[in-house]
């Protein structure tokens, strides 16, 4: 069984020669060795969380594991579901949720993230910042000393209406740390990308950190028009990272 305590569990080495999928999936069925059988499951969305779902229905059908509800954190991760056969729930029916897996793009030493690059941020927020437990399932690319620094955007839904106004204030917040908000478009570029609630996402990519977390976090959410940013602070208990050196489980 995995460790409940704080310590570092490192499993020896996997082959070389392993991809970077390889990587996701080795921590996706680490983190599936926490789930058993009765237990409400937050299912992310993501390459990484794909192949924790696919691992959860397969149990399943082995007869390993029982009666698990499935909630699932995009119209994505649903079909997969729906497809595989996993039973699914929402959290007006559960509100409480007994453990959540699901992938990242940063994660910093507090385990601080940042999600959304998939654009299913809100749904994920709601449902992992309702579990009991949340697990985080990178390989080690993900790891940054801190989060919404320059290398990836930090992804903020906002609604539709006079999104350019919003794009604007979000900009403005963060000159001080060189940023520039971009509205995400579609692939081809003509139309903006719509969110699973019908909603849009402006990307912050910075040129600095954006320095006290929990600050920025309430500035983003203060501005009209903002419905929910992409950055994670204090959701996750535990980080699954699969590297060239081996698995490592981490709590918080
Ligand atoms: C979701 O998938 C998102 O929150 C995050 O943006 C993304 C990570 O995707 P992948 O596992 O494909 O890198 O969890």
């Amino acid at each position: 069984n995995p460790s409940n305590d704080s310590s570092t569990v490192i499993n020896s080495p996997p082959p070389s020669n392993l991809t970077q999928d390889d990587l996701k999936r080795i921590a996706a069925y680490k983190a599936v060795e926490f789930v058993e059988s009765g237990m409400v499951i937050g299912l992310g969305t993501g390459s990484t969380a794909k192949h924790a779902v696919d691992r959860i229905s397969e149990l399943l059908r082995e007869g390993k594991l029982r009666d698990i509800i499935g909630i699932p954190t995009s119209t994505t991760t649903h079909e997969q579901a729906v497809s595989l056969g996993i039973p699914l729930s929402d959290l007006d029916s559960h509100p409480i949720v007994d453990l959540s897996i699901d992938g990242a793009d940063e994660v910093d030493p507090s385990l601080n993230l940042v999600k959304g690059r998939g654009g299913s941020l809100l749904r994920e927020k709601m449902i992992e910042g309702a579990s009991k437990k949340f697990v985080v399932i990178v390989d080690e690319s993900k790891l940054v000393k801190y989060i919404g620094g320059s290398r990836l955007a930090v992804p903020v839904e906002v609604v539709p209406f006079c999104c350019d106004f919003t794009r604007g204030k979000l900009e403005e917040l963060f000159r001080e740390a060189g940023c520039t908000a971009k509205l995400r478009m579609k692939s081809g570029g003509e139309t903006a990308a719509v969110t699973d609630n019908g909603n849009y996402v402006v990307d912050l990519y910075l040129e600095r950190d954006m320095g006290d977390l929990e600050a920025a976090s309430e500035a983003i959410l203060r501005l009209p028009g903002v419905v929910e940013h992409g950055m994670f602070l204090g959701i996750a208990t535990t980080l699954i990272v699969a590297g060239k050196s081996g698995v490592t489980v981490r709590d918080r």
